[in-house]
């Protein structure tokens, strides 16, 4: 692959202190073909510094990206910004100014005519990295993974009519896990829209079910304020995707460039972070009296990075803590106090727990139906519910809660870990009754829900991802794509840190693992990236190998490949007496080809016995992509199961409770 000279320019150390002698008074292009020519000729060595550049040579290619979008690009900008501020900009320099003022490192995109000024004013610039993905579906995913592992807001850009088409699945599954996210779209010129123009559709109204919030930009003195204000949505309150779209014309227009002072003051958007601390003083009241408290935590706790506050918070009140699958990590699986994720596919001792407690405190969880189950069974039981959450809307939604307290988790927590500290000096727990509480968990934990039947004929699923826990020392990025194989990340990689875990929990997005790895990668360069797919999932986002193979991006891929759309089947087994309609998965690729024709490894395992051994020569290859096609169980089942509709205690555990 060619790089483009002004990386190899900007991308070495030595380089940044020189381009920024030259570019402070030379015009950016210039310098460009300057260095282009003085690499054409080969007189890059010493004054580049000493990392060879061949077309093929991946390594320092990797090397230049990493190292631009750090360092070298900001030397040149700030010289670049003082200018700007003088001129007027034409609107695509507007777009690229403000993805800047933001700290914007990444933007994941694909081009086409409506974004085209966009896309000039980025390669004259050297700010933030652009990513070309192979498909515009991925670009949204993998800035959609870029901010859930990093909790900076993705930035993705994408052209009119099946650009932004294209990129609806990935909006969607971003706005269902609330995820901070700015979509810029292309649209056609002012004049022509509503005219069913070429590549034209109502983008706005398309997503607006979708989004947290959509603008349609129509005049080119409104274009810096609205990119503010999209930032300043997508992160504040509860967090979510916000799309801007631009037509072409304002693209092309000038105007003048004011950088921003403070944050955006919006009349009718003013989110709540600190709790009511009349209801904090209730809660810790409940709390204390309670004889089986649990604590439910969800993705809001991920998304207010509140972890060490939720550690603190569980360790004070001393009760069994579950998480969602949105929540995974924000308490330590590996934590004595930890019972497991509940709901559809969650553990036994959690789901119990969560029905015969007493009192439940929900922090950043929204008691959705794969958690809860039927909810006129999850009524049944008396219990008080506490509901900590940042949108009013999801309190009471599906519940019946005593005490809301709608706020930031994070806030919230402290507050809440404060007042126990003050209220149990009056109030006291009751010991024996937690110790009893404690004691029936125990029970339930007895049943060893987990427990699977182990083989030295065919590789278990499960077995695999356990494999990965420890060639990973439970250190990985994990993404998954959606099925049965999620479900067993989920269940058997323990995640004890948080933004660890990257799946799309409310849409269920097939096609989202790969993508996500991308995301991942990019945000955190040298960490380890695995992404736990089925043979049916990859095959939705397989293109981005390429994507992959370009900006030398090298996650390790499991396919738990089982021949069948396997949740598909499980259902169809259970539900429709084993008549397999359509989840039957023919004429697979040859994945060990196809990963060597995008330009990476591919293994293919068979054998129980291999499974450690590929794994860890896998995970040796740090700077290659991987696919690892591990032939499964076919008709292996994700226990335990609450079937939809039923109540959560009224799980199948195997096989035998069919
Ligand atoms: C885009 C999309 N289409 C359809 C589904 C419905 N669906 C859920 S799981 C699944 C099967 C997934 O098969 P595979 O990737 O092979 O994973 P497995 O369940 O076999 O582990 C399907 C079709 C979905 N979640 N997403
Ligand atoms: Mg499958």
């Amino acid at each position: 692959m060619v790089l483009p000279s002004k990386l190899l320019l900007l991308s070495l150390p030595q380089a940044a202190a020189s381009a920024s002698v030259s570019i402070q008074c030379t015009p950016v292009g210039c310098v460009h073909s300057l260095m282009a020519n003085a690499l054409q000729i080969g007189k890059v060595s010493g004054w580049l510094g000493s990392v060879s550049l061949k077309a093929s040579d991946h390594v320092a290619e990797h090397v230049a990206v990493q190292h631009f979008s750090k360092r070298g690009c900001n030397q040149m900008g700030d010289a670049g910004n003082e200018r700007n501020e003088l001129m007027e900009l034409n609107g695509a320099d507007i777009v690229v100014r403000c993805l800047a003022d933001e700290g914007v490192e990444h933007v994941f995109g694909y081009p086409g005519g409506a974004v085209l000024y966009i896309y000039d004013a980025i390669y004259k610039q050297d700010k933030f990295q652009h990513i070309l993905v192979r498909h515009e579906q991925a670009a949204v995913h993998a800035a959609d993974a870029y901010s859930r592992s990093s909790n900076k807001v993705g930035v993705c850009l994408v052209t009119s009519g099946p650009g932004v088409t294209n990129a609806v699945t990935g909006i969607a599954t971003a706005y269902m896990d609330s995820i901070p996210m700015v979509i810029i779209s292309g649209q056609v010129p002012t004049h022509a829209i509503g005219e069913d123009a070429f590549q034209e559709c109502d983008t706005v109204g398309i997503t607006r079910p979708c989004v947290k919030h959509n603008f349609l930009v129509r005049d080119i003195k409104d274009l810096a304020d609205v990119m503010r204000k999209a930032f300043y949505i997508a992160r504040t309150g509860r967090p979510g995707p916000v799309l801007v779209d631009i037509p072409k014309d304002i693209t092309a227009a000038h105007c003048k460039y004011t950088p921003a002072k403070g944050e955006p003051v919006l009349r009718s958007y003013a989110p709540v972070v600190k709790g009511h601390q009349g209801q904090i003083k209730k809660a810790v009241q409940m709390l204390l009296q309670a004889e089986r408290p649990m604590i439910y935590s969800g993705g809001g706790a991920i998304l207010s990075d509140a972890s060490a506050e939720l550690h603190e918070f569980v360790k004070l009140v001393g009760a069994p803590c579950t998480n969602t699958l949105m929540g995974l990590g924000a308490f330590p699986f590996s934590d004595s106090q930890f019972v497991g994720m509940p709901g559809m596919h969650g553990t036994y001792e959690a789901n119990m727990a969560m029905q015969h407690c007493d009192v439940l405190i929900s922090v950043g969880a929204r008691f959705d139906d794969r958690v809860i189950g039927n909810p006129k069974h999850f009524a049944q039981n008396a219990r008080k519910i506490i509901h900590v959450d940042i949108d009013p809307s999801s309190i009471s939604k599906r519940v019946k809660v005593d005490v809301p307290i709608v706020g930031n988790v994070k806030d919230v927590l402290i507050d809440l870990i404060a007042q126990y500290k003050i209220s149990a000096t009056e109030t006291r727990q009751n010991p024996e009754a937690l110790a009893k509480w404690w004691q029936q968990v125990q029970v339930w934990r007895g049943k060893e829900c987990m427990k699977f039947a182990s083989s030295n004929e065919v590789i278990k699923p499960q077995s695999v991802v356990q494999k990965l826990w420890e060639v990973t020392k439970g250190d990985a990025y994990v993404t998954s794509d959606v099925g049965q194989h999620q479900m067993w990340a989920a269940q058997y990689y323990g995640f004890d840190k948080p933004r660890r875990w990257i799946n799309s929990g409310g849409l269920g997005t097939m096609g989202v693992g790969l993508p996500y790895a991308m995301g991942v990668q990019m945000a955190n360069p040298g960490a380890t990236v695995a992404c736990i797919t089925g043979e049916g999932s990859i095959q939705m986002n397989i293109q981005e190998l390429s994507t992959c193979r370009q900006y030398h991006l090298t996650p390790k891929i499991l396919c738990l490949n089982n021949r069948y759309l396997g949740m598909v089947r499980q259902w169809q087994q259970i539900d429709y007496s084993s008549r397999y309609a359509e989840s039957y998965m023919d004429a697979l690729p040859d994945f060990v080809k196809l990963a060597e024709a995008y330009g990476h490894v591919g293994m293919r395992i068979e054998k129980p016995s291999d499974v450690d051994g590929a794994m860890r020569e896998a995970f040796k290859l740090k700077d290659r992509l991987v696919f690892m096609d591990f032939i499964t169980d076919r008709e292996e089942n994700v226990w335990p199961m609450v079937k939809a509709g039923k109540g959560l205690t009224e799980m199948l555990l195997g096989s035998e409770d069919l």
